[in-house]
């Protein structure tokens, strides 16, 4: 960069009151200097000036509006009184649309997973009960599996972070793309945001590195646009997108079903819900309020709201968001583009953030120091014609890995695809010893290829000459 161009940058953080950025500026190496001119310019400073202006008004801090708040409505699940009639009808036309190439599949992995302690990309995170396949190896091999059965190409996008980009693409070489046709999966990386103290300063985390992270899942809009993504779907034919989160193994990453219901509804960002378990359960809550869909999180819904329950004894905010979402790439195009009136709104959240003080030290706070600040795609809901919520069950689709131990960890996850694989086999007449939370008694394993569903495997079974021995350390494969 030249030294005008870098002038100009810097007056830039000046006017904004962000002069002290450059505060060790005359120390810095070359390199130095041309890295943290870097992040600067990616920074909007002028998106940045209106939220701290927002927050720092106390604007935002009370949370959504919880007044004239509904439970919103869903198409229950089979089990629980939906329609069968319905959803096969919903499920061909989703096979349809898949056969047609429509379909694509897309993963949000730009998250910082610091809760589980892992240091590489969360999709390199070994996962399965025997073989121990890593996240990305059983997504790949679940669109594999549905392209095998449709005949169809469903390609993949992949929203890294600046932090974990290099490595996921790493890890997808490494493995030779899990068996993907390479062309089949793109990736692309999440913008950031810079985090800043309570005075709205942009804090350093060295003295050339300003603290930047990921803009929240939400930002996974933004960046399908600027990435090229919607247009090389376009040009692919693809209009619709089977959004997850790289947390969960028991995903079904391309649901016939649930993609018909969207495309039946003309929706343009449909989800899935699960009744949840007990109030607490720390889930967003899917709501309505006049007239548009909202996913109220559960750090913004008062307690006594969460514990209320209907005539029946049912809790009345039941619809628990699981992160699962069929978008339309049309809609994604318009609110990624920014369109005025369907901005997603940032969140703010307040974290300790290690940063340079004054003499250039860096200082570990024992209390947050800062504020980070993050999108979330749910809040694109809003905005979508036509949202369609349908309900999923628990056993066949969450079970993400977010904790080291405890809820939502390897072993629950473990436990889950366990019980799974149980269910399939017990439904085909095999003994299987198991307890009374449906575990079998040892580890054995069903590969995606070998089946992804009940269905498939009864199929699949039954079409065997002979029969495997489900045993300890069993793998049913291709
Ligand atoms: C999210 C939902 C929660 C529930 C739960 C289900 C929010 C605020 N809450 O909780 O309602 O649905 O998931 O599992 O979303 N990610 C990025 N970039 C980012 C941040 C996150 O790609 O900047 C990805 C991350 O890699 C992961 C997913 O988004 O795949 C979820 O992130 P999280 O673990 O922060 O969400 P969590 O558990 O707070």
């Amino acid at each position: 960069m030249s030294s005008q161009s870098a002038e100009s940058v810097r007056a830039r953080f000046e006017e904004a009151g962000q002069a002290h950025v450059f505060r060790f500026w005359d120390e810095l190496s070359e390199g130095s200097r041309a890295s943290l001119l870097e992040q600067a310019e990616e920074i909007d400073l002028g998106e940045l000036g209106d939220l701290v202006a927002k927050f720092a008004a106390g604007d935002g801090d009370e949370g959504p509006a919880l007044a004239g708040l509904e439970p919103a409505p869903y198409i229950p699940h089979p089990r629980h009184g939906g329609s069968p009639e319905e959803w096969a009808a919903a499920r061909r036309l989703g096979e349809e649309a898949i056969r047609a190439g429509r379909v694509g599949a897309f993963t949000v992995a730009g998250g910082q997973g610091t809760r589980l302690g892992y240091d590489g990309p969360k999709g390199t995170f070994p996962v399965t009960p025997v073989t121990k396949k890593t996240l990305f190896q059983v997504f790949a091999e679940k669109i594999q599996a549905a392209e095998r059965r449709y005949a169809a190409r469903i390609p993949w996008f992949v929203m890294t972070s600046h932090a974990n980009h290099a490595a996921t693409v790493a890890a997808f070489e490494g493995a030779g793309y899990y068996g993907l046709s390479a062309d089949r999966v793109s990736f692309f990386t999440q913008g950031r945001m810079p985090a800043v103290d309570r005075n709205g300063k942009i804090l350093l985390e060295a003295k050339d590195r300003i603290a930047m992270s990921p803009d929240g899942h939400g930002g996974s809009l933004r960046a399908l646009v600027r990435s090229g993504a919607v247009a090389k779907m376009r040009a692919a034919g693809v209009d619709t997108l089977s959004y997850f989160q790289v947390d969960n193994p028991l995903v079904r990453c391309v649901d016939p079903a649930f993609i018909g219901f969207h495309l039946r509804a003309g929706s343009e960002m449909s989800s899935k819900m699960i009744p949840k378990a007990y109030p607490e359960e720390k889930v967003g809550h899917f709501c309505r309020r006049d007239g548009t869909t909202v996913v109220i999180e559960y750090s913004d819904m008062p307690m006594e709201m969460q514990r209320e329950r209907d005539e029946s004894g049912r809790l009345r905010f039941v619809a628990g968001s699981i992160a699962i979402h069929i978008l339309d790439v049309g809609f994604v195009a318009r609110v990624g583009g920014g369109e005025s009136g369907s901005e997603l709104l940032f969140h703010r959240a307040e974290k300790k953030i290690p940063c340079v003080g004054e003499d250039g030290d860096v200082v570990k706070p024992e209390e947050p120091n800062g504020i980070k600040f993050e999108m979330f795609v749910f809040d694109a809901l809003p905005f979508a014609e036509n949202a369609v919520i349908i309900e999923t069950l628990r056993q066949d689709d969450f079970s993400p890995v977010k904790n080291a131990d405890g809820k939502d960890s390897p072993r629950s996850a473990v436990e889950d695809q366990l019980r799974q694989f149980a269910r399939w086999v017990l439904a085909v007449g095999v003994e299987l010893p198991v307890d009374d939370t449906g575990l079998p008694a040892f580890a054995f394993e069903v590969s995606p290829f070998f089946a992804d569903d009940e269905e498939a495997f009864a199929k699949r079974w039954a079409a065997l000459k002979e029969k495997p021995v489900i045993k300890e350390g069993a793998v049913l494969e291709d």
